[in-house]
């Protein structure tokens, strides 16, 4: 069986619990979830005024909790790192241990607003990979915010709460992120794409239940890191192509204004703006041929899309441009709609959209020429558009 089945939210919310009542000796009194998500077009332009069409997928980080009556969270994880002691109501320090630092930028954003957090005792596991461009740090940032507001019986705007936790992202990470991550953790709906306007901020959901189609997504293993410099220096390429452009935004930018002005933006400031400016045309396309159901029309604008990232933006690796050329192989006739690669890159995951009585081939295929060329065993899911951030 190449494609990896989906542990269900509430055997997810019964594991958890019964982390907590192992490490503290409590029962969870509240359990929050918080998927990852997987974007079918529109990459590396929601810092650019653009439009993307995530999904939120279902596969969730969980945190179940109690109160302990002190000043301190105390945090133990599934996902790898040490437990973690947060003093609360008091300014929160970037520190050690590091992976605790997303769940303390959240803290801050809540007293920021003037809450003061209780004491709680928490257990964090997770069924969403990290480091596969999946969007597991704005999953734990949401699914924080969303334990939080349990805790405190209060409900945040969900707009609010995406960007409360895009600035822990900002501060406490030091990764200078976009909206999508956050929006389609908060905002994800049951067949729903998450259509966001990143100039306005405005998301839109869209239909996508059509059951005949399946969104493959293959976790090339190639471990993502986004704070290592490199998302950071393709967002200053922007800003600089922007300004040279002397544009206010993307949105009023023409891919002839780049051609005109090519030499004076200079390489690779010119490619990257060449990129976004085609990636918005791109995934405003994507929306309309969604909008009439032509899923034909589709397939050329993600490899278009696939090849921008390797060629003028520079964010894909030797890895995700294979898979995507098995995927592509594959074919219209085996069932392959489109593919390309899928969130911040430098490695990670691609998606692949495709007949769902073809997916089962198809995820094979890929699972089994990627291993042979790579020997890396690739981890392949499937997903539907799944519920945002909610307590379980
Ligand atoms: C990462 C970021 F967090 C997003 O904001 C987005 O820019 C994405 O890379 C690329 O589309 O996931």
């Amino acid at each position: 069986m190449s494609i990896d089945i989906a542990t269900s939210l509430s055997d997810l919310a019964a594991d958890a619990a019964a982390g907590l009542k192992e490490h503290f000796g409590t029962d969870a009194t509240v359990t929050a979830a918080a998927p990852g998500r997987v974007n079918l077009i529109g990459e590396h332009i929601d810092y650019c005024d653009g439009f993307v069409m995530p999904f939120a997928i279902d596969r969730y980080i969980v945190i179940a909790a109690s109160l302990n009556g002190t000043n301190e969270a105390r945090v133990v994880t599934a996902l790898g790192g040490e437990p973690a002691v947060l003093p609360l109501n008091v300014p929160q320090q970037v520190t050690e241990p590091k992976w605790a630092n997303y769940i303390r930028g959240v803290f801050q954003g809540f007293q920021d607003r003037g809450h003061h957090l209780p004491g709680f005792d928490a257990y964090v596991l997770s069924s969403l990979p990290r480091g596969a461009g999946l969007s597991s740090s704005a999953a734990l940032e949401c699914c924080v915010a969303t334990l939080l507001e349990g805790l405190l019986d209060t409900v945040l705007d969900t707009k609010e709460k995406a960007l409360l936790c895009q600035k822990a992202e900002h501060d406490y990470a030091g990764v200078p992120c976009g909206i999508m991550d956050q929006f389609a953790s908060a905002f994800g709906k049951p067949n729903r794409l998450i259509l966001i306007d990143c100039m306005t901020g405005e998301p839109e959901l869209v239909p996508f239940e059509n059951p005949d189609l399946t969104v493959l997504i293959a976790n090339t293993m190639v471990h993502h890191e986004l704070s290592d410099g490199g998302y950071a220096a393709r967002r200053k390429n922007t800003e600089d192509g922007l300004a040279a452009l002397g544009k206010k935004s993307w949105r009023d930018v023409n891919p002839g204004d780049v051609e005109a002005i090519w030499d004076q933006l200079g390489d690779p400031v010119n490619r990257r703006s060449r990129h976004v400016v085609g990636e918005i045309a791109r995934t405003v396309a994507a929306a309309e041929a969604l909008s009439k159901n032509d899923y034909e029309a589709l397939g050329p604008l993600m490899a278009a899309s696939h090849d921008s990232l390797r060629d003028d933006f520079e964010v894909s690796c030797k890895e995700l441009d294979l898979m995507v050329e098995i995927a592509r192989a594959i074919g219209r006739s085996g069932g392959v709609i489109g593919a390309r690669m899928t969130g911040g890159g430098f490695g990670g995951s691609t998606v692949t959209l495709c007949e769902s009585r073809h997916a089962s081939d198809i995820a094979a295929t890929m699972a089994a020429k990627y291993e042979e060329a790579t020997g890396i065993k690739p981890q392949i899911l499937a997903s539907r558009p799944a519920q945002g951030a909610h307590l379980v």
